[in-house]
């Protein structure tokens, strides 16, 4: 039950410490009481109204699940309660390694589906780049091409009656993709050299936009690295689908999948059945955990 002074909502945006919830068909500007953050886009929130168009978000309900990464020293939230991560990458600019697997694997610990996004299907680079990426797709992850410039039509089916987030580095054109299938967006976008040569990110808070046609699309900034530093050792293994198949077929039944003798996972590696630079990834999310001994 909520007190009476209080009124349910939803996080549409998210900037900084600030927070817009729509509540009731209207939209206040929030921030939460004290200095706790801990609120994502597209969390339910009880909110108590402060003044015109203000309020403060008192509580956040319960998620049914949350995307987030976490450093040494703090934990960003990138959304919850969403359908499906649309990890967005492209051939151009150089993407960062180890960001796709680790969104990949990030988006497999929260319990949400994730699908791949080759943007930029209109420069002869791609080509090349979705080759490479084509074993993801014996992983489960669905492989879309797509043009945010010339044609997102491939993409439409995907996202009708859902609610998906977008994820990836700075310049890959999630903002772009956004206005493509918002006509009223108008989301900032920028040449990649602009937005780097600044050594910022074009797109500075988290926005949620209704798709015409059904659905909703969460845009975020860019990221350089995805730390992953709130995952258990069995969490980190369960996240790479490859290893599920071998379970149970280590000599040792607690097999960390390292220098062990007998490694179902080392001894596919070895024969290519597995992506060697995943097993990689891996081991870099282990070593960063501290707590799992390295
Ligand atoms: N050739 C080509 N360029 C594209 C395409 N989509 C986006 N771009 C360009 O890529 C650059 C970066 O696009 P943005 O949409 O700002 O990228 P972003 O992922 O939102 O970047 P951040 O907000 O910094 O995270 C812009 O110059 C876009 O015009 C595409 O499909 N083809
Ligand atoms: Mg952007
Ligand atoms: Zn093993």
């Amino acid at each position: 039950m909520l007190p009476v002074t209080e009124r349910l909502g939803r996080v549409i945006a998210v900037y900084g410490r600030r927070y817009r919830v729509a509540v009731d068909g209207r939209e206040l500007d929030c921030v939460t009481r004290g200095k706790k953050g801990g609120v994502a886009c597209n969390d339910r929130v009880a909110v108590r109204e402060t003044g015109t168009d203000s309020g403060v978000i008192e509580r956040v309900l319960p998620r049914d699940n949350l995307l987030w990464r976490s450093d040494e020293h703090r934990a960003k939230l990138l959304a919850a309660n969403v359908d499906q991560v649309l990890v967005v990458t492209a051939a151009i600019p150089t993407p960062r390694a180890q960001l796709l697997d680790r969104s990949l694997v990030a988006a497999e610990a929260a319990g949400i589906r994730a699908l791949i996004i080759v943007n930029k299907s209109d420069l002869p680079e791609t080509a090349a780049y979705i080759q490479r990426l084509n074993p993801y797709r014996e992983l489960g992850y669905p492989l879309i091409p797509i043009s945010a410039r010339m044609d997102v039509s491939p993409l439409k089916p995907w996202l009708a009656d859902r609610v998906s987030v977008l994820v990836g580095a700075s310049g890959m054109g999630k903002s772009t993709l956004v206005n493509a299938l918002v006509p009223q967006a108008q989301a900032a976008t920028a040449e990649t050299s602009e937005a780097l040569d600044a050594g910022r990110h074009t797109t500075t808070h988290t926005q949620l936009y209704r798709l015409p046609g059904g659905g909703e699309l969460i845009d975020s900034p860019g990221m350089q690295e995805f730390g992953l530093r709130h995952l258990r050792l069995d969490e980190i293994q369960a996240a790479f689908p490859e290893y599920r198949r071998l379970a149970g077929q280590c000599r040792f039944h607690d097999c960390r999948h390292l220098q062990e003798p007998g490694c179902a996972v080392r001894a596919a590696v070895e024969s290519g059945e597995i992506m060697r630079e995943r097993w990689w990834v891996y081991q870099d999310i282990l070593r960063e955990n501290a707590q799992i001994g390295h």
